[in-house]
C-alpha cells in the first residue's frame, strides 16, 4: 500500500465527523497508545531484572538482547481490518494481542523456558496465552515462543491492566525470522520462485534448530548436566 492510499484510509476514518468528536478520537487513541508505552517499560524492566539476576546466579547472561516495539497505527488498522473489525479504540483493546511487543532474544533454548517460567510466576502478570512455535513450529518454520499476558500499569490515579505479547527466542530463531520477514515483502516473486522460497526457508529453518539443539547440548555437556538430551518444552512451564 501506498503513503497516499494510507492517509485515504485515514482520512475515510473520520468522514462525516465534526472536528471536535475527531479531536476527541485522537486524543482517546494517544492516551491508548501511551498505556502500551508504559505496558512496554514495565515488561521491559521485569527482563533487565531478571538479566542482572541470572548473569550473576548463572555466571553467564541468559538473555542477549530485549527489544520492544509499539506496532504502527497502519498494521493496527491492516490487522483490523484483515479480521472483519472497523478501526476503533474498543476493537484495538478487545482483538489485538500485539500493540505492546517484546521481544527476548536468548541464547538458548532452555533459557527461552527458564525466563518464561520466571516471568510468569511474578504475581502482576496474568497469562492469558502461550503459543509455543518452538514445539509446534509453523509450517514455513516459524519458531518462538510467544506469551500473551496482561500487566497492571500503574497511572495517577488508576491502576489498568494491559495487553502485550512478548516473544522468546534463540539468536538462531531471531536471524531466521528476519530473513523470512524480509522476503515476504519482496512483491516481485512470481509464485514458483515464492514456493521455492517457502520450501527452502522451511529447510533453512530445520537447520537452524538443529544448531540450537547442537549448541544447547554441548553447553549441558561442559555444565556436566545429566541428560543433554532433555529439552525443556512449554509443557514444564506451566
Ligand atoms: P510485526 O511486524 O511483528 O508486527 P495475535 O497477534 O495473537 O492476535 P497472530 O498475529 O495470528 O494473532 O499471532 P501470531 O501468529 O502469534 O503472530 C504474531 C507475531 O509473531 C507476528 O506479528 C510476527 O511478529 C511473529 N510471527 C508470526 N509468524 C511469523 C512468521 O511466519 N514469520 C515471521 N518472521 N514472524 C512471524 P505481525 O503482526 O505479523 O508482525
Amino acid at each position: 500500500m501506498n503513503k497516499n492510499s494510507i492517509t485515504e484510509e485515514f482520512k475515510n476514518l473520520f468522514a462525516g465527523k465534526s472536528h471536535e468528536e475527531i479531536q476527541t478520537i485522537l486524543r482517546d487513541m494517544a492516551k491508548l497508545m501511551s498505556y502500551y508505552r508504559c505496558a512496554l517499560l514495565e515488561v521491559e524492566t521485569k527482563f533487565k531484572v531478571l538479566s542482572e539476576q541470572f548473569s550473576i546466579k548463572m555466571d553467564r547472561n541468559p538473555i542477549e538482547s530485549v527489544k520492544t516495539r509499539l506496532k504502527s497505527l497502519e498494521s493496527i488498522r491492516e490487522k483490523l481490518t484483515r479480521r472483519g473489525y472497523d478501526f476503533s479504540i474498543s476493537a484495538i483493546e478487545s482483538s489485538l494481542n500485539d500493540v505492546a511487543g517484546i521481544r527476548v532474544i536468548c541464547s538458548y533454548i532452555d533459557d527461552i523456558y527458564m525466563l518464561a517460567k520466571s516471568f510468569l510466576s511474578q504475581d502482576d502478570v496474568v497469562l492469558i496465552e502461550v503459543k509455543d512455535y518452538i514445539k509446534s513450529p509453523k509450517p514455513n518454520g516459524y519458531r518462538s515462543l510467544h506469551l500473551i499476558i496482561e500487566i497492571p500499569i500503574f497511572l495517577a490515579d488508576e491502576k489498568k491492566f494491559v495487553r502485550a505479547e512478548v516473544q522468546l527466542r534463540t539468536i538462531a530463531m531471531e536471524s531466521w525470522a528476519n530473513i523470512e520477514h524480509q522476503l515476504r515483502y519482496k512483491k516481485e516473486f512470481d509464485i514458483k520462485l515464492r514456493e521455492h522460497m517457502d520450501r527452502e526457508m522451511s529447510e533453512c529453518a530445520e537447520m537452524s534448530h538443529l544448531l540450537d539443539i547442537k549448541m544447547q547440548k554441548l553447553r549441558l555437556l561442559t555444565e556436566s548436566a545429566d541428560d543433554p538430551d532433555s529439552i525443556m518444552t512449554s509443557d514444564d512451564i506451566l
